[in-house]
């Protein structure tokens, strides 16, 4: 059963996947009001991606036999001043995810839980991938100094991108 130090970082970090779903979500609409549906499409992916990752945590909490718990979701940014802004954004966020992610492998340690470790492996590497897809977006951006033609292949590449649920086959 997780309990104590564990439980509680773990149901911050649900709390934490669903404030980023509802960043992403809220990029999304913003993106497409500025006529960029290749990225709000990119984004709503996202926003679909984190709400995975807040349900992964989820059922592993209850599988663990811990309570999970539900608290307030902190308010999103709506504006952003260009799309560059948006990326810079999503990888500031990123990183940040990515600190808490090591910070609940620290605890995982601390306190010798070994299944946690072995759970939390799979945010690890996610968030290698994450902050190397953002990255290369945002080098992109820059490169064509987020206009003219450049934006508008790369908004027709972003169209591309599917969501894919990689917790389909996991039940509570
Ligand atoms: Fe973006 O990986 Fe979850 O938060």
């Amino acid at each position: 059963m997780i309990k104590g130090k564990m439980l509680n970082a773990l149901n911050e970090q649900i709390n934490a996947e669903q404030y980023s779903s509802l960043l992403y979500l809220s990029m999304s609409a913003w993106l497409s009001e500025k006529g960029l549906p290749g990225f709000a499409n990119w984004m709503y992916v996202q926003y679909q991606e984190e709400m995975t990752h807040a349900n992964k945590f989820f059922k592993y909490v209850v599988e663990r036999g811990g309570k999970a718990q539900l608290n307030a979701i902190a308010q999103m940014p709506v504006e952003f001043d260009s799309v560059i802004d948006v990326v810079e954004k999503t990888l500031v966020h990123e990183q940040y995810i990515t600190a808490l992610i090591n910070n609940l492998v620290d605890v995982a340690i601390e306190e010798r839980d070994h299944a946690a470790q072995s759970f939390l492996k799979w945010f690890v590497d996610e968030q290698v991938e994450e902050e190397a897809n953002v990255q290369e977006i945002l080098d992109t951006l820059k490169l064509i100094n987020g206009q003219g033609n450049g934006i508008f292949m790369l908004d027709r590449e972003l169209r591309q991108r599917v969501f894919v649920d990689s917790t389909a086959a996991t039940t509570v």
